[in-house]
């Protein structure tokens, strides 16, 4: 396209778009902050837009003469329950459409965009005087995937439409259907099928496609299903698919796209509209996603980061919903036959990290997979055939796992169950559910606490208490000929006293203790736990000012290993703090600044979340610009692809998940507790000058609160806090110190000392 006609388009499109989308559906355009879109169709994969009702997924390209949307089911793995049976996501099939007299360039006003309020993908364009518009969607109410084709001009739709397995069973058609199913090498069976709906028009079917030729609109419905059941009692098995997929489609086909549409609006909007962000928007943030990415200055265009934050809560909605798996390493997107690490569910820090805003975003049920998931795990791990998984008290596993509970036989990963639990305390911490920490928590503290105490040893001298064999993911010193250390990427060399393993097991205990506060389920046990908690060796000081990663000190300051495991204790744990545990929070900062900020896409994230925690908004904001560089799809780099997926590289999704996590640690934190179990609401903590002016509403901290802040001139103005729990609760912003008493559903304002007024003392450090 000329400059000149480009930057008129640029002028034009969201004002074209506007005047569209209102004659269309009376709906308000997407903002910079709730959508991401471009001018051209998707010429890659990492360039197509996710859509997702946590089970199903689709990845839609927005092509004109040809359109692909490449799908998957998140159950659709290999693999089996036991070691080394760990398989591999699979991808599902794909639905290819050739547009009869398609232009052969794409159109001047072309655009796509993926609006993350309505959770639908959509494409406009006009050829020949006829405006197209195609949306998908993923309901999670019907579990079904549906593409809508439109025109402004009766009869413009003539398109042929194709399903193809990935493994290419053969497809049957019907009058207006296509279908197919098989059953992969582990026996899992899977169906997939659409059904074809026009308006005006013919729709004729051949061997194995549909064409549809001068409709006036057309909708697709596609579900694809399998034979899997996440219940490990019911050793995974659950009903045929075919007939699953085909009452789908009946269903759907019965209701109607319009009535399919609204009630996926509602069901995505009731999770998505709890939480809003004002970071101020700019006229830069009306350009494409990706030439916002690579112009990005955190304070030229902050939208960015709002557009990021609200993404990972999309995407969050749309991988992991109540009933299905967890978001694995790709949420439930891919196209790989051989995904990178089989795009499963690694435990020392990946999965975790998709569920770390979960509850901050006030997105608890979609935890659930999660919950699930682990008790299924457990369940596996304890009836193993495995001699190294038989423990005598609670459950350990591997590192990398699937959904059956099988795992790749690398890294037996002792702290990886103890880390998994801490998510059940946090439900706890968030949602104030008792029923919950006495049924699905406690059972994985107490157990894993006894497995713990069970297998600590005093150490030669001081008798501190240390774990005898640990590792500190992934990588270690290792003895070199002539006596140096040097540390080695993946080394599994048994080190005693990792503080990986120290900190996750504090964190354990420290959960487990507040868990029996709550309940008073055991205090014999919690006796015990308590007193090796008192024992354990703690988070030291070494000599160039780090906080020690090994028990002795042999830190390299050079080592900038992705993993940062011996921060464990500053995020997402809580032993250490600015506020409490200061000289600890400095060490931290050194070892955090010596790691560096070039990292792999994950470890960018986690930084955002390390640096928030210590209450540097600038580093944060600086860990996040490198969340945000720009990475061309097959081209080796660690940022964001063009539709904003986390490059490790390759895709991953952790973060996603971990940058929005980390925006919120920025503005709002609630680790901090007494000993009578009040939670300390820390108000704008790391605010960056990027973010001079804004609004987080919504977001919610332990305790049981909801919290709305508002800020200008980089310092808040306001913030209400709305409790859930009636709990007392201790809000800090800078040096202001407040104890409040909410009652039930009842709201407080609080306001801001001026900046002139002295610091009250009572619990500052
Ligand atoms: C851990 C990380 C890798 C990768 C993998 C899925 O092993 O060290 O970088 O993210 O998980």
């Amino acid at each position: 396209m000329p400059t000149q006609m480009k930057s008129l388009f640029l002028l034009l499109a969201p004002l074209a778009a506007a005047i569209g989308l209102h004659a269309a559906e009376g709906a308000p355009v997407p903002s910079p902050t709730s959508a991401l879109w471009s001018d051209r169709p998707a010429s890659t994969w990492l360039e197509a837009y996710p859509v997702g009702n946590g089970f199903q997924g689709a990845m839609v390209h927005g092509g004109v003469t040809k359109e692909r949307i490449q799908f998957n089911e998140q159950s659709l793995f290999l693999g089996g329950s036991g070691t080394r049976e760990m398989g591999g996501y699979q991808p599902f099939g794909n639905l290819v459409f050739d547009f009869a007299d398609a232009p052969a360039a794409t159109p001047a006003d072309y655009r796509r965009e993926l609006d993350l309020d309505q959770a639908v993908a959509r494409c406009r364009f006009t050829a020949d005087g006829v405006t197209h518009e195609r949306e998908t969607l993923a309901s999670f109410p019907d579990r079904v995937v549906a593409h809508r084709l439109s025109a402004d001009r009766p009869g413009s739709l003539s398109f042929t439409v194709r399903l193809a397995d990935v493994r290419k069973r053969p497809v049957t058609a019907g009058p207006d259907t296509l279908a197919f199913e098989g059953e992969l090498e582990n026996g899992l069976a899977y169906a997939a099928a659409v059904r074809v709906v026009a308006r005006g028009g013919r729709v004729t079917s051949a061997a194995d496609s549909l064409t549809v030729v001068a409709a006036d609109e057309v909708v697709v419905y596609l579900a694809a299903a399998t034979a899997f059941d996440r219940s490990a009692a019911k050793d995974f098995a659950g009903p045929p698919p075919a007939p699953v997929v085909a009452a789908r489609l009946d269903a759907a086909v019965a209701r109607g796209y319009p009535a399919i549409r609204a009630d996926h609006v509602a069901d995505h909007r009731a999770l998505f509209r709890r939480v809003s962000l004002d970071l101020g928007v700019t006229p830069a943030a009306d350009r494409p996603t990706w030439e916002r990415l690579l112009a990005r200055k955190p304070a030229a265009d902050p939208a960015l980061a709002s557009l990021l934050f609200n993404y990972g809560r999309y995407l969050l909605i749309a991988s992991s919903r109540p009933g299905g798996l967890p978001a694995n390493l790709q949420g439930l997107w891919n196209q790989d036959m051989k995904p990178m690490w089989f795009s499963g569910y690694t435990t020392n820090i990946n999965i975790q990290m998709n569920y770390w805003p979960a509850e901050q975003t006030a997105l608890s049920e979609c935890a659930e997979p999660l919950f699930a998931w682990v008790d299924n795990l457990a369940a596996v791990q304890k009836k193993s055939a495995d001699p190294r998984l038989s423990v005598p008290d609670g459950w350990i596993i591997y590192s990398t796992n699937n959904p059956r509970g099988g795992n790749t036989g690398w890294a037996l990963h002792l702290p990886g169950s103890a880390w998994l639990s801490q998510h059940f305390w946090e439900h706890f911490a968030y949602t104030g559910d008792t029923t919950f920490l006495r049924e699905r928590a406690w059972p994985h503290l107490r157990g894993i606490s006894e497995f713990w105490l069970g297998r600590l040893v005093p150490r030669s001298g001081d008798g501190k208490l240390v774990t005898p064999d640990g590792w500190s993911p992934e990588h270690g010193p290792v003895k070199q000929p002539d006596g140096s250390l040097k540390f080695i990427n993946g080394d599994r060399t048994p080190h005693p006293g990792v503080s990986y393993d120290q900190q996750i097991v504090h964190d354990l205990f420290s959960n487990t203790l507040e868990a029996d506060a709550a309940l008073g389920a055991d205090p014999a046990f919690t006796a015990r736990v308590a007193s090796a908690r008192e024992r354990l060796l703690g988070p030291q000081i070494g000599r160039w000012g780090q906080l020690q990663e090994w028990m002795e000190d042999i830190d390299d300051p050079k080592n900038q290993h992705r993993h940062v495991s011996h921060l464990f204790a500053v995020h997402p744990g809580r032993q250490i703090d600015v506020h409490s545990t200061p000289a600890l929070a400095a060490a931290a900062k050194v070892s955090l600044a010596a790691r560096g900020d070039l990292t792999v896409g994950w470890s960018r994230a986690w930084k955002v979340n390390f640096w928030a925690r210590l209450n540097d908004g600038e580093r944060a904001a600086r860990a996040l610009e490198g969340v945000f560089n720009p990475v061309v799809p097959n081209v080796h780099g660690s940022g964001s692809y063009p539709n904003l997926f986390g490059a490790g590289p390759p895709f991953q999704i952790d973060s996603n998940f971990g940058a929005t996590a980390g925006i919120v640690e920025m503005l709002l934190q609630s680790e901090q507790r007494s000993p009578d179990g009040t939670y300390t609401l820390e108000l704008l903590p790391a605010l960056p000058k990027a973010w001079p002016a804004g609004s987080a509403k919504g977001l919610r901290a332990r305790g049981g609160f909801i919290v709305d802040q508002e800020w200008r001139e980089g310092r808040l103005v306001s913030a209400r806090i709305t409790s859930l729990s009636g709990r007392p609760a201790r809000l800090r912003y800078l040096g202001q110190v407040e104890d409040i008493l909410v009652a039930r559903n009842g709201s407080q304002d609080f306001y801001p000392q001026t900046p002139t007024a002295s610091t009250p003392l009572e619990n500052a450090p």
